[in-house]
């Protein structure tokens, strides 16, 4: 079988950089996205938070009062989850158009098989920059990456250098790469999983490979044949595409606040021409128009409209979105950031008016 080239991509410290994308003053300092700690008498937990916050032991999913003795300077705030499913999108839109086959695997996570798109932009080490790229000028947020000939093998991989990772796993060295890793490496081992294979005496994944078929059938049933083959770099799970586009969306942050509506016209214009560029990829209509806007003071707006039919138009985004406009033309303060995004998304029918009528 060929070789395949696949990707895991899994973003870093996904809610918490959200946060600080759209509040820049938190960027370096320790974040915490969870439950509110009120002087450490705080219920709940930890849903994700910075590395830098990371430093002082904060994790995921511990009580936030622990978070709370851990770091009580860092900033605390409040999960958004409806901002992340958004996000969630925009940045799988954008991963998805560099993938043969495309898998999300999480909220921001997943799989790529890149084997054909590596050839055209020269080798897989290449494509993985030009994504990291592209998610950090387009949507300014990192990924770790990590490159290697199966599923398993890519997701250990995508979690070695985190953050703004990049780890290349040579096709041919993928069993040195695995044999010192410890089993709980292994996406899938739970902590019971991990105890059961440590009494047994297999601590590495190496040691994982070599352990007798027999012995492990044994023990684990159906489960010993995953284990095997990963270890032994046999795994060959196929990408599942399943991924379903819900919106199109793009923003800008002006460099200096505005209410010249001549520049922000401008601005929105080119922001549905890019959200309609997609839309046409996609090959689908849209049937809602949603206009961002937001003030300085973080004064944040949306305001949508949705069309008695479903269109393909760019002009018809660029006629709504301007309309929705008109109620802040004479807002007394000035612009900060604008966004378009069109969704109620339907794939575009294969046959077209005029077959139907033929
Ligand atoms: P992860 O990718 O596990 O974590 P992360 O992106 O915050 O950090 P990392 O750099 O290590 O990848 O999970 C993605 C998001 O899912 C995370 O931002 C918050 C959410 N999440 C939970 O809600 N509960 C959890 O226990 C974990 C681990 C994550
Ligand atoms: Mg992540």
């Amino acid at each position: 079988m060929l070789t395949r080239v696949i990707f895991h991509v899994d973003l870093d410290a996904f809610y918490a950089s959200v946060e600080i994308r759209s509040n820049p003053s938190y960027r370096g300092l320790p974040l915490i996205i969870g439950a509110d700690p009120k002087d450490g008498k705080g219920r709940g937990v930890v849903v994700t938070c910075s590395y830098e916050a990371r430093k002082f032991g904060v994790r995921s999913a511990q009580p936030i009062s622990i978070a709370y003795k851990l770091c009580p300077n860092a900033i605390y705030v409040r999960p958004n989850f409806e901002l992340y499913d958004e996000v969630s999108g925009d940045v799988m839109g954008l991963l998805k158009r560099f993938a043969d086959k495309f898998e999300q695997a999480s909220i921001d996570e997943a799989y790529m098989d890149v084997t054909q798109a590596c050839i055209r932009y020269g080798g897989s080490v290449e494509l993985a920059k030009q994504i990291k790229l592209e998610l950090e000028t387009i949507e300014r947020l990192t990924c770790s990456i990590g490159i290697a000939p199966n599923k398993s093998i890519a997701k250990i991989a995508s979690d070695m250098k985190k953050p703004n990772g990049l780890t290349y796993v040579d096709p041919a060295r993928v069993k040195e790469f695995l044999a010192p890793l410890p089993v709980s490496k292994i996406s899938g081992i739970g902590k019971k999983t991990e105890q059961k294979l440590n009494e047994l005496g297999i601590k590495t994944i190496g040691e994982l490979a070599v352990y007798p078929t027999a012995k492990l059938y044994e023990e684990f049933g159906k489960n010993a044949v995953w284990l095997w083959a990963i270890a032994n770099a046999e795994e060959q799970v196929e990408i599942q595409e399943n991924y379903v586009i819900k919106s199109i969306g793009t923003e800008r942050t002006f460099e200096e606040d505005t209410d010249d509506w001549a520049l922000i016209e401008k601005e929105l214009r080119v922001l549905s021409g890019s959200v309609h560029e997609r839309l046409l990829t996609e090959k689908m209509f849209f049937k809602t128009v949603t206009l961002k806007i937001r003030f300085v003071g973080f004064e944040t707006y949306t305001r949508s409209k949705t069309l008695r039919f479903s269109s393909s138009s760019k002009e018809s985004i660029i006629d709504e979105i301007l309309h929705l406009t008109t109620e802040f033309r004479s807002h007394a303060k000035k612009v900060r950031l604008i966004g378009v995004r069109i969704s109620s998304l339907e794939k575009r029918q294969a046959k077209t008016i005029d077959e139907f009528t033929k």
